[in-house]
């Protein structure tokens, strides 16, 4: 199972081109064009699965880090303020990293943005 599996290679391309420039991703608006925040909770557990590259059942902050690579190798890394502004906003229990409750912050993702 790879990401281009749940998502059109398309959405991942125009999802990536919007956040080329350091500091500008916003998890809400990657969520919207790369077409996760269409996905259902099962969909959006497979892509945390994926994410969760060492299979630690849990998204850590080095694992954020290289978020964008898991959908393009090519693609750069999130900066340290990127990384940290992604985690608090996912992790909901404060442990420092994206756990069980993961799922539910990237459904908070998928809100519609205003
Ligand atoms: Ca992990």
């Amino acid at each position: 199972m790879s990401l281009t599996d749940i998502l059109s290679p398309s959405d991942i391309a125009a999802a990536l081109r919007d956040c080329q420039a350091p500091d500008s991703f916003s998890p809400k608006k990657f969520f919207q064009i790369s077409g996760m925040s269409k996905k259902s909770s099962s969909q959006l557990k497979e892509i945390f699965r994926i994410l969760d590259n060492d299979q630690s059942g849990f998204i850590e902050e080095d694992e954020l880090k290289y978020f964008l690579q898991r959908f393009e190798c090519g693609a750069r890394v999130l900066t340290s303020s990127e990384t940290k502004t992604f985690l608090a906003a996912a992790d909901h229990d404060g442990d420092g990293k994206i756990g069980a409750e993961g799922i539910d912050s990237f459904n908070d993702f998928t809100e519609t943005l205003e």
